[in-house]
C-alpha cells in the first residue's frame, strides 16, 4: 500500500516537471527583430550540441560517453527554449508564414522534437553508444519534418 502511494506520487511529479519543462515560456520579446534573433540563436546553439551528438552517433567522431552525456543535458535543456519566440506577430526569419497559420501543426512539431531530445538525453546518459545511435535518429527526424513543412531553404 505505502509502495502503491509512492508510485502513484512518484508518478504525478514526473508528469508535472516533464509539464513544467516541455517548452519553456520565460520571455517576452519587446521586438519582433529580437525574437527571430533569439530562435534562430537558440536553434544554432541547439545544432552544434546535436550535431557533435549525431558525429559521435553516426561514427563521425569518436564516441565519448562523458561528452555525449554533457551535450545531451544541454540539448534537453535548449530543445525548449526556441518555441516561445515564434509569438503572434512575430513573422520572419527563414520562417514560413505558415507557423503562424497552422500553429496547432507548429507546436505538435516542436513537442515531438522536445521528446525525441529528452530520449536522445536520456540514451546519452547510459554511456552506451548502441543507445545513443537507436535514439539518433528518430531525433533528427523530428528536426527534419518540421523543417520540411515550416521553414523556407
Ligand atoms: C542538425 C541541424 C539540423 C538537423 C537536421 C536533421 O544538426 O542543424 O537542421 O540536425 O539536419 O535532419
Amino acid at each position: 500500500m505505502k509502495f502503491k502511494t509512492l508510485s502513484v506520487a512518484a508518478v504525478a511529479l514526473t508528469a508535472a516537471l516533464v509539464g513544467a519543462t516541455a517548452s519553456a515560456d520565460t520571455l517576452k520579446f519587446g521586438k519582433t527583430e529580437d525574437a527571430v534573433k533569439y530562435r534562430q540563436n537558440a536553434l544554432f546553439v541547439m545544432s552544434q550540441h546535436f550535431g557533435s551528438l549525431g558525429a559521435m552517433a553516426n561514427g563521425r567522431a569518436e564516441f565519448n560517453a562523458d561528452l555525449a552525456k554533457q551535450n545531451g543535458a544541454v540539448l534537453e535543456t535548449l530543445a525548449t527554449l526556441p518555441w516561445q519566440a515564434f509569438g503572434a506577430g512575430t513573422e520572419g526569419g527563414k520562417t514560413k508564414p505558415e507557423v503562424w497559420k497552422e500553429k496547432a501543426k507548429f507546436d505538435g512539431h516542436a513537442k515531438d522534437f522536445v521528446t525525441e531530445a529528452g530520449k536522445l538525453a536520456a540514451a546519452a546518459k547510459t554511456g552506451d553508444l548502441a543507445q545513443l545511435k537507436a535514439a539518433f535518429g528518430p531525433a533528427a527526424q523530428t528536426c527534419k519534418a518540421c523543417h520540411d513543412a515550416f521553414r523556407n531553404r
